[in-house]
């Protein structure tokens, strides 16, 4: 299977990450997680994207905060699928991170999610790898199948 990369613009934005690591061991995907960022290590983060197919990667998640250029600068280097997490790391409550995560030009995407949708970013990521692994499908069939009983038996259980 083709590992995943995640990508962190700084050790501040690991507490929003939880959900993308826990994510990612529940469906048993190998991944790599590394601190680069865009502004402070730039030629890090440039190299990386670069020679990330060749590293066995299949798909780059990139999560920033404030300026949030991370996803961006990964995604101008790579022509794997990037997935952007805008951090909610400062005064403006995240929209300044949404913003510059998900205001890319035409011609180079970035499939951005909500602000510390950072399971979301691990699902979807799943879902890219999943297109050519029926294993993966299944795990992810079973995790829907399990989310759906779960609302159902809260649903079962309400009395208001
Ligand atoms: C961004 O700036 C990081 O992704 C983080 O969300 C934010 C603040 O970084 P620190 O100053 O906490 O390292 O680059």
């Amino acid at each position: 299977m083709k590992k995943v990369a995640v990508i962190i613009g700084s050790d501040s934005d690991l507490p929003a990450m939880k959900g993308a690591f826990d994510c990612l061991h529940a469906l048993e995907i190998p991944f790599e997680a590394h601190i680069y960022s865009a502004h402070r290590t730039p030629d890090a983060a440039a190299q990386f994207a670069m020679n990330a197919r060749e590293n066995g990667f299949g798909v780059l998640i990139a999560a920033a905060g404030k300026a949030a250029h991370l996803a961006g600068a990964l995604a101008a280097r790579t022509t794997l699928p990037v997935i952007g997490i805008p951090i909610k790391s400062s005064t403006l409550d995240g929209l300044d991170s949404l913003l510059s995560t998900v205001q890319m030009p035409s011609g180079m995407p970035v499939a951005t999610v909500a602000i510390d949708g950072s399971k979301n970013a691990a699902l979807l990521a799943a879902q890219i790898l999943a297109v050519e692994d029926a294993e993966l499908a299944e795990k992810l069939n079973a995790m829907r199948a399990e989310q759906t009983e779960a609302i159902l038996r809260k649903d079962a259980a309400l009395s208001v």
